[in-house]
């Protein structure tokens, strides 16, 4: 039975690139394993989707029996038995996924929601004073630091091109698009080394393939067609 990964209907164009749909399509682009996209409604939250993903969040992967939500997770699923997810190096592997959802992403996720409702207040609330997006800002960058000196001169988190790379560099990507990661110039070039992937370049551009199809599905509606 084919997988079907869930993302949502349709979404306004500033998280478009960086749903996390995105870090599962490029596993699967990576490991081969075919899949169908389904979708759940953004707004409002429908309890079919609740009774998938208890959050309302996305992604949710339906793969036979089995139906699983939380990036992470779904990132081990889909690797058990691919060199995404190697048994000499799973130790090592889950904890720079760890680190990446539980360290680096919470840090980046909470700068930059602050800076996104300076953008978009409506849809992130009023936003806080500058002093405390720096706090936050500062916070992220101790985090950024710290990963940078850990990598050092590797390509890789672990021996290999590993989920726990396709996890790290989604998250970090984040960081790039609001402009914050030049200072980091391993990290920069980490995120280029990842980025020219072939699975990588076949996920973003299905992602993206998916929005423009979801514009066109919202027009006909909006026009009654
Ligand atoms: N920890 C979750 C986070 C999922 C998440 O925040 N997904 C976003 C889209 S990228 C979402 O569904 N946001 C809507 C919401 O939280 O209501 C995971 O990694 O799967």
């Amino acid at each position: 039975m084919t997988l079907t990964l869930y993302t949502f209907d349709w979404l306004p164009e500033f998280p478009r690139g960086f749903v996390r749909d995105l870090r599962v399509r490029w596993v699967l682009e990576e490991t081969g394993q075919p899949y169908t996209v389904d979708t759940v409604p953004a707004y409002p939250k429908s309890p079919g989707h609740l009774a998938l993903q208890p959050f309302g969040q996305v992604p949710i992967v339906v793969d036979g029996d089995l139906t699983l939500f939380e990036s992470g997770a779904i990132l081990m699923h889909l690797g058990e038995g691919t060199a995404l997810l190697p048994a000499s190096d799973r130790t090592k592997v889950t904890q720079w996924l760890f680190a990446a959802l539980n360290t680096v992403e919470m840090s980046v996720m909470h700068w930059v929601t602050m800076v996104l409702a300076t953008r978009f207040p409506d849809f992130f609330g009023p936003p806080p004073e500058d002093v405390v997006i720096e706090h936050a800002r500062r916070e992220m960058e101790a985090k950024l630091e710290a990963l940078q000196m850990a990598l050092g001169g590797e390509a890789w988190l672990a021996d290999k091109f590993t989920i726990a790379d396709i996890a790290m560099v989604e998250v970090l990507r984040v960081v790039e698009s609001e402009g914050a990661l030049a200072r980091f110039p391993q990290l920069v070039s980490y995120v280029d080394r990842a980025r020219e992937r072939q699975a990588f370049q076949r996920a973003m551009a299905d992602h993206m393939q998916h929005w423009r199809a979801a514009d066109s599905r919202k027009a006909a509606t909006e026009t009654g067609r």
